[in-house]
């Protein structure tokens, strides 16, 4: 039996990973869904993902699984894991332009390419060879919810495709065209804070606050003149 270790700190993404799974229904491999302890909360009401803390108990995994799969897992990776068994990790972004944090939101300001990997994993974040990756486009309309909502279906459909390849170790991956550049979760809560005085073009404002609106989250804001901090996103409504 082949049996995959699968780590995951996001509910949606482990619901669509877990359909598949079953759909694909292979006999000869058992998936065995985990999250870090700082998401066991999340995934009280799914009694088949159980809580691993993968810097303790690495040692345990790299004897008893033949691949570990990352898909929005939080935590990073101890280096003796990845190079001890395969580790694939799927990711929100187009390694190697914005890895790390949120993706789309630097995209959407440094117009770098975006979509969605599926990398093998090393001791860097988000970084290793590229096994598959796709493209999706950012429109002058999108949000940072609405570009997010793309690669999440890009990622889907590309764990869909390359399912077989992935468990029976039968795709090719090529390294990365540079090293990019990485953002940290620092850089995004320095992007939240807006510079009222910043000077720039409207575009280049709409931009921040289009990237830094993501449905219910609060995340850009500034300050009154009286101190009062106020949060701010965007609604764009495309005209057909
Ligand atoms: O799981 P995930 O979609 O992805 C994040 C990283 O972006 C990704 O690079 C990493 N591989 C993965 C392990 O963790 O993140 P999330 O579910 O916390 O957030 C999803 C989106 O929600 C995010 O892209 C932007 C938005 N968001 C999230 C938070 C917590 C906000 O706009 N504000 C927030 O405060």
């Amino acid at each position: 039996m082949n049996r995959v270790l699968v780590l995951t700190d996001n509910i949606n993404v482990f619901e669509r990973f877990k359909k598949i799974y079953q759909k694909k229904n292979r006999l000869d491999v058992e998936f065995c869904f985990f999250c870090s302890p700082s998401s066991e909360e999340m995934f009280l009401n799914h009694h088949d993902v159980n809580v691993l803390d993968i810097k303790k108990e690495y040692l345990n995994v790299i004897d008893n699984y033949s691949l570990v799969i990352s898909c929005h897992c939080k935590k990073i990776f101890p280096a003796d894991l990845v190079n001890s068994i395969r580790c694939i990790n799927i990711h929100p972004g187009l390694n190697p332009y914005n890895r790390g944090w949120y993706p789309q939101v630097f995209a959407i300001n440094n117009k770098m390419p975006h979509g969605a990997t599926i990398h093998l994993m090393d001791e860097e974040i988000d970084h290793g060879e590229i096994i598959a990756q796709e493209e999706i486009s950012i429109e002058s309309f999108d949000t940072s919810l609405t570009v997010y909502e793309k690669v999440l279906d890009a990622e889907i459909s590309l764990f869909d495709e390359y399912y077989d390849h992935i468990v029976d170790e039968t795709y090719s991956s090529k390294k990365m065209i540079t090293e990019g550049n990485y953002n940290s979760i620092r850089d995004f809560a320095t992007l939240c804070n807006l510079d009222i005085n910043k000077q720039g073009t409207l575009k280049e404002h709409i931009d921040l606050l289009r990237s830094l609106t993501h449905g219910e989250y609060q995340n850009a804001y500034f300050y009154s003149e009286a101190g009062v901090k106020i949060y701010i996103s965007v609604n764009l409504n495309r005209c057909n």
